[in-house]
């Protein structure tokens, strides 16, 4: 299962294309769209999310109800697109005052424009803006559908916003996941939800910008999903490439990941343990559910970092790409704080992996036949 997205920020729409994606798997546009709805949440987002009501067209590969087995696209509109026409026109000349360059520190601005010979950041802005996240959450949501036929469950939440953090020792994956929707900053922890709202509204003050952590977790995985034998095939790369392709994410850890690295062996790993009827249990979770690049039954845990976003109203120093000169890096409407729209972009990205992990596995065609193939496979396992 692949995707590709296209379309710039204030562009007429964003699309993707899914292929690989077997028939018979429902597919509810009301889903998808709910998702859309939680991307665009979150306390400390900017002026566009009230623009904007994200809601997704499915062109192709679904009839029904239902995956038909073929190419699955699927479009996102840009309301604001109205409001750019003359900016992000297709055809015409271009006139030059509407160029921009004053590069951001932290965004693709400067290296962007290096490597595609232009003279005007907003050809590189438009594409590597987080606008184009809504895509992605969109194609997440045919995988999560996927998922959710086999069982398979992903969730999300902030864990921390600038300095201010959840207080440790809750399970991941035993998470309140009403009280995370029910968050402003999807955080299940309400002390700290009103506590990250406060940081927020500081930044903001400030003219600054915050970044974050948050987890992302599966749960109802079989155990041997990705592989061992072959380094493409190692879950644990795939997940990081795929969480770490979202837009100013800078860290990425697997379990309890760095700081497994600060424990003896004997206290870092999960004892394997046997349940008649039950098969192989393990009384810990350190792994975050990856053995060997493998799924190893546990719940999926994995835990990102994203960089406070670049784009700040008290601009950092810059230098003009015409004159050389300096000067403050440019203002764009921008979120102060995106973190908890980041995480439900990550569910996405690791339901994608997810989902390939299973038609990896268990074949690729129809549904019926995965969860046939799934159901031997269990059966083979259960001692
Ligand atoms: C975003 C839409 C963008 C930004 C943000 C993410 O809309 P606009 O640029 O029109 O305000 O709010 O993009 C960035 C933070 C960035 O650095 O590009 C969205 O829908 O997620």
């Amino acid at each position: 299962m692949r995707y590709t997205t296209a379309g710039e920020s204030h562009g007429r729409a964003l699309t993707a294309i899914l292929t690989g994606v077997p028939a018979g798997v429902p597919v509810r546009a009301e889903d998808i769209d709910r998702d859309l709805a939680r991307r665009q949440g979150g306390y400390g987002r900017g002026g566009r999310q009230t623009i904007e009501t994200d809601r997704v067209t499915i062109l192709s590969g679904v009839r029904f109800g239902a995956t038909i087995g073929s190419p699955v696209s699927l479009a996102v509109t840009n309301r604001d697109w109205d409001n750019w026409t003359d900016v992000m026109s297709a055809s015409g000349p271009k006139p030059d005052n509407i160029r921009e360059t004053r590069p951001r520190p932290g965004h693709a601005d400067l290296s962007g424009v290096l490597k595609t010979a232009s003279d005007d950041t907003r050809d590189v802005l438009e594409r590597a803006s987080a606008r184009e996240t809504a895509a992605r959450v969109a194609v997440g949501g045919v995988a999560k559908a996927l998922l959710r036929e086999l069982g398979v469950a992903v969730s999300s939440y902030v864990a921390s916003i600038g300095s201010v953090s959840m207080p440790l020792g809750s399970d991941p994956a035993a998470v309140d996941a009403e009280a995370v929707e029910a968050s402003p900053v999807r955080c299940p922890h309400a002390e700290t939800s009103e506590a990250m709202k406060g940081e927020i509204d500081a930044a903001r003050a400030d003219g600054e910008s915050l970044g974050g952590t948050f987890f992302v977790t599966a749960t109802g995985l079989v155990p041997g999903l990705g592989g061992y034998a072959e380094a493409r095939e190692r879950l644990d790369a795939k997940l990081a490439a795929a969480v770490m392709s979202i837009p100013a994410i800078k860290g990425f850890e697997v379990g309890e990941g760095f700081h497994l690295a600060e424990i003896r062996g004997s206290q870092a790993h999960d004892p394997i343990h046997h349940v008649a009827g039950r098969g192989f249990t393990r009384p810990s979770n350190h792994a975050g559910g990856l053995e060997g690049g493998m799924t190893n039954g546990e719940p999926l845990v994995v835990r990102a970092a994203m960089k406070p976003i670049p784009t700040l109203m008290r601009p950092l120093a810059s230098v003009d790409l015409d004159t050389l000169e300096p000067v403050d890096a440019s203002k764009e409407r921008s979120d102060v704080c995106a973190v908890p729209a980041a995480a439900v972009v990550a569910e996405a990205e690791v339901a994608l992996v997810l989902a390939d992990a299973y038609l990896k596995k268990f074949g690729c065609d129809a549904l019926v036949d995965i969860v046939a193939s799934r159901d031997a496979y269990l059966a083979r396992i259960a001692r």
